[in-house]
């Protein structure tokens, strides 16, 4: 008999990570939130709206995004973490790159470590083991300053997977448990490897743990007509969602939390209806 504990990413339903972005530029709503008071309001409203996750970031990785301190991203994050992860029913992330800001934010109530660079810097993994965190290992190519630059692969699927699969070892090697794979929307891949990349996800279940995927309001939605804006990717977000959740993921990452909770009900409830 297995005794392994139940993982934080699994659950009947299509989980909602709802995303609190403390930072005065990420690319759809930076500033928005970077008053602690603001962001923990933001926090309280998306569980109030069925966020079964909260993730929270100091730093954005948006493409050319300007390095934040380890001092400055802890100041932004600290405040919200310590209200939010007392919240009733709140699981809380952390959404960073940084072990200093990882191991904070883990002491405050964290339970989640998710890290855009896939816990590539062995001080990430042995925080996330110390704090017994559950952690979200996701691909990116490159570093967000240069992400962009032309990415190329000869397979995205493959490579991706691949990548994933080496990551997720020296994880387990590290002694980290409960993980998600990610591939990593947007990180060093064009709109098509993105378009691909979701029409073949069912490719990654092979990995055998759950997958969480990031499509919101991000520009390869923003490369089809009429959505040049990020408050012009909504329904391209839900559609990213519903494809993502019917290929199997077990986790979205979205800014529109009830919008989605109401896409992702109809596709649990036709996922699981029987004769
Ligand atoms: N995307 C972003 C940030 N963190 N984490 C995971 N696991 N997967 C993702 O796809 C992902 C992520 C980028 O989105 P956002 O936080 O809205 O923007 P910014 O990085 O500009 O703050």
């Amino acid at each position: 008999m297995s005794h392994r504990p139940p993982s934080l990413f699994v659950a009947a339903h299509t989980l909602v990570m709802g995303i609190v972005n403390v930072t005065p530029d990420s690319f759809s709503d930076g500033g928005c939130f970077l008053d602690p008071e603001r962001a923990i309001a933001h926090g309280k409203a998306l569980l109030s709206e069925g966020a079964d996750i909260l993730d929270i970031g100091g730093e954005s990785t948006r493409p050319g995004a300007e390095a934040v301190s380890v001092n400055e991203e802890i100041r932004r994050i600290a405040p919200v973490i310590e209200v939010l992860s007392k919240e009733d029913r709140a699981l809380v992330s952390i959404d960073t790159m940084k072990p200093d800001v990882a191991d904070t934010a883990l002491s405050l109530g964290a339970r989640i470590l998710n890290d855009v660079d896939g816990l590539r810097n062995p001080e990430m993994r042995r925080v996330a083991a110390k704090h017994n965190a559950a952690v979200v290992i996701m691909h990116m190519k490159g570093t967000p300053r240069t992400m962009q630059v032309n990415p190329e692969y000869a397979d995205v699927v493959a490579e991706v997977s691949q990548e994933l699969a080496m990551r997720v070892a020296q994880a387990r090697e590290a002694g980290i448990e409960d993980i998600a794979v990610d591939p990593g929307i947007g990180f060093g891949k064009t709109a098509t490897h993105n378009f691909i990349l979701l029409r073949r996800l069912e490719e990654f279940l092979p990995l055998g743990l759950p997958l969480l995927v990031g499509p919101s309001r991000k520009s390869f939605i923003g490369s089809l007509p009429g959505t040049g804006s990020p408050d012009q990717r909504l329904e391209g977000t839900i559609a990213a969602c519903v494809v993502s959740a019917m290929k199997g993921a077990n986790v979205v990452r979205v800014h529109d939390v009830a919008a989605c909770k109401r896409a992702l009900a109809v596709v649990d409830a036709i996922r699981s209806a029987s004769e």
